[in-house]
């Protein structure tokens, strides 16, 4: 791969389709030395869509297929891994779960002004808990990211946050687009929600009151955040005309980083794709492997062998991302 800082894989492992699923087989993924997720064959799903992310020029990657009835079936499959370049990750602050010292936030001037004059009169960084650590509360935290390229097609906010010792019941997050004509009034509100459950809000994070010590990972879709009344409001268009957006949460839950993931940059140079399956045969019997894309039209994948009685696992090249099925034909019985 060419050497980059960051990149996204995305694959699937999908169970056994023929009649002797086993829901004790499962597939342990292992990404980097790190063992990801270990996926059951488990007849109430299908598979599994896996997204992992990744920094630096290679990725080490591992299958281990485990079954407890190695017959001559298919057993699960790994299909289609994508990797493509995700050069528009935007990491605010650090992902260390609060770490200290606090890393810096950086509202905009035109934020830091609103902050000062209408929200809290104080704010404060990444990892400051209001209420621990000698942090104040009833105060603000704001982060404005910027230069965000005009033609960005998706954007997807991640927040680690936790609610400190205050009334944390009624903290909320705004989204706002602060510039010199609002930076004095909250006309600049784009986006307002509650972070647990309030009198006028059903709550983003929780269904019920945010608590002291709640900890939550909010993931948010900019063209697509759910509002309090119900469906979703879009941002991206302003997004792209503002070239940035505000980021406030009040006045006593803490934040741990912000992450803006805009959408990765797909391309046939930067993608990788590589599928295995799990096969066993019988000796002596000769195989076809095919794939389908829709369970009805079957394409030959590679040569037809012979079995040697042992379970095993390919991995192909695949063209493309789309779901695809597996089986396993014999073809001189
Ligand atoms: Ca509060
Ligand atoms: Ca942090």
């Amino acid at each position: 791969m060419p050497s980059s800082n960051q990149w996204v894989v995305r694959f699937s492992v999908n169970a056994d389709e023929s009649t002797s699923r086993n829901p004790s087989d499962n597939v342990r993924v292992i990404l980097g030395g790190v063992t990801i997720g270990v996926y059951s064959n488990t007849p109430a799903r299908a598979g599994y869509g896996i997204t992992y992310r990744f920094g630096g020029a290679t990725l080490p990657y591992r299958f281990e297929f485990n079954s407890g009835n190695a017959t001559k079936d298919l057993h699960q499959t790994v299909t289609a891994g994508v990797i493509t370049e995700s050069l528009n990750v935007r990491v605010a602050g650090t992902v260390n779960g609060f770490g200290q010292p606090p890393s810096l936030s950086s509202p905009s001037r035109a934020l830091g002004n609103l902050l000062l004059m209408e929200y809290a009169h104080r704010r404060f960084d990444f990892d400051q808990v209001p209420g621990v650590n000698s942090v104040a509360g009833n105060t603000a935290f704001g982060h404005t990211f910027a230069n965000i390229p005009p033609d960005v097609e998706g954007a997807t906010l991640w927040l680690k946050l936790t609610a400190g010792t205050g009334t944390t019941a009624t903290d909320t997050m705004d989204i706002l687009f602060t510039d010199t004509q609002n930076s004095s009034s909250k006309s600049a509100l784009a986006w307002h929600r509650s972070l647990g459950q309030s009198a006028d809000d059903p709550g983003l994070l929780k269904n019920t009151p945010w608590v002291q010590g709640d900890v939550a990972i909010a993931k948010l879709d900019l063209s697509a955040l759910p509002m309090s009344t119900g469906g979703t409001t879009n941002l991206l268009p302003l997004i792209r005309a503002k070239g940035f957006f505000d980021i406030v949460i009040e006045n006593d839950t803490g934040v741990d980083y912000a992450l803006l993931d805009m959408s990765p940059k797909h391309g046939a140079l930067n993608s990788l794709e590589i599928s295995a399956v799990d096969i066993s045969t019988e000796f002596g019997k000769a195989y076809q492997l095919q794939s389908s894309e829709d369970l009805t039209t079957w394409v030959n994948l590679g040569d037809s062998f012979f079995g040697d009685g042992e379970r095993g696992v390919k991995l192909m090249s695949t063209p493309s991302s789309k779901q695809r099925f597996y089986r396993l034909v014999t073809t001189n019985e």
